[in-house]
């Protein structure tokens, strides 16, 4: 699970916070007061350990990776508690995949069985969706309570929870409903801001300023914004890579055009579809049929997508770049270039 350099940070920073997801894992559970029910303490570790350690991590390492760029002299008290902090990220992010595998009829995650499907645990992966969930707050309450900022932490966590319940919502129903009409780059856009950019990139951000107590200050509200565009950013790669990843790379098997989901691809595929195409992309999309998906990526292949989406990378890293660039502060500067440079051209 070694990392190599990211961001900014150095190898020997990435393997810190790896490391810490250990000591998090054993001080949590030695110091439960479930001791009671030792058999459900046995089941959140393997539930945590299965869920939590083996992803990316890329949210996860923005909380330190933010830190160090906003603080001249770190102190290492303060460095452990970013790492507890980003481990938080990693966990809320584990509770909501497990419940969005469920929802998107996903097989696979991170190249194993999604959780639902190891030993048929189906419906019960639910609570175990929401035992990660209460997790972030019983470790908040453990590392932070007698710190001045843990009220700010907790709502900042309920707060980007509540706007990923949204765009989840927004994203499932789309979906449920199908009608092609609604999806719209502003459907889509309204989609991402809540189901993505808030828990991915503003979260991590959010949650190291608030350490250093910079909270509500004009800095935050600047940043909001390019944490939304990066956001969007994000999710268009991760609609590409369902589609166009390399499975081994990603480790998830797509089924967005199955699940019949708004997304990037689809909605550039509709704008340049001419009359009969359209037709064969109302016709195959969003059916669990193996040969409809095939021709579903033959119309994104005839359609050029996979160029439309170079284009609007390179488009977008530019844009994202000059935003950056006026943001009048070189140390968010720093911030927002590292996080961009850690998914820029992403292929998992
Ligand atoms: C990404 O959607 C968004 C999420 C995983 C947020 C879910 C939020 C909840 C509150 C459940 P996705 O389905 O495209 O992600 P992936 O491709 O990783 O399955
Ligand atoms: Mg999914
Ligand atoms: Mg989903
Ligand atoms: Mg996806």
């Amino acid at each position: 699970m070694v990392q190599s350099s990211l961001g900014g940070l150095t190898s020997n920073e990435v393997q810190e916070f790896e490391a810490e997801y250990h000591h998090l894992v054993e001080d949590f559970i030695a110091g439960s007061e479930m001791r009671d029910i030792p058999l459900t303490l046995k089941w959140i570790e393997k539930v945590l350990n299965y869920n939590v350690p083996h992803g990316k991590k890329v949210r996860g390492l923005m909380v330190p990776m933010t830190y160090k760029c906003l603080v001249k002299d770190p102190n290492e008290t303060e460095i452990k508690l970013v790492y507890v902090l980003g481990w938080c990220v990693e966990i809320l992010q584990a509770s909501s995949l497990v419940c969005d595998d469920i929802m998107d009829g996903s097989i696979t995650r991170r190249g194993r069985p999604c959780w639902y499907k190891v030993d048929n645990l189906g419906a019960i992966a639910f609570n175990d969706s929401l035992l990660l969930e209460h997790i972030v707050y019983r470790i908040l309450a453990k590392y932070f309570k007698e710190e001045n900022y843990y009220s700010q932490l907790v709502d900042l966590f309920l707060d980007v929870t509540y706007k990923a319940t949204c765009g989840q919502s927004l994203d499932t129903l789309t979906g449920h409903h199908r009608n092609l009409d609604e999806y719209t780059m502003e459907r889509y856009k309204a989609i991402v801001k809540y189901k993505t950019s808030y828990y991915t990139i503003f979260l991590p951000i959010a949650l190291a300023m608030t350490v250093i107590g910079i909270k509500g200050s004009q800095l935050m509200e600047k940043g909001e914004k390019i944490a939304m565009e990066i956001g969007q950013y994000f999710q268009v790669q991760d609609d590409y890579l369902d589609c166009f990843g390399d499975v081994k790379s990603t480790g998830k098997i797509g089924t967005d055009i199955e699940d019949c989901k708004c997304t990037w691809l689809f909605i550039t595929a509709k704008d340049k579809c001419n009359a009969v195409q359209l037709t064969v992309l109302r016709e195959n999309y969003g059916f669990d049929d193996t040969a409809k998906v095939a021709n579903v990526k033959n119309l994104y292949n005839e359609l050029d997508i996979q160029g439309a989406y170079k284009q609007y990378e390179e488009e977008s890293y530019s844009s994202i770049s000059d935003k950056i660039k006026k943001l009048e502060s070189s140390q968010l500067e720093m911030v927002f270039c590292n996080l961009l440079d850690m998914i820029y051209k992403r292929n998992k």
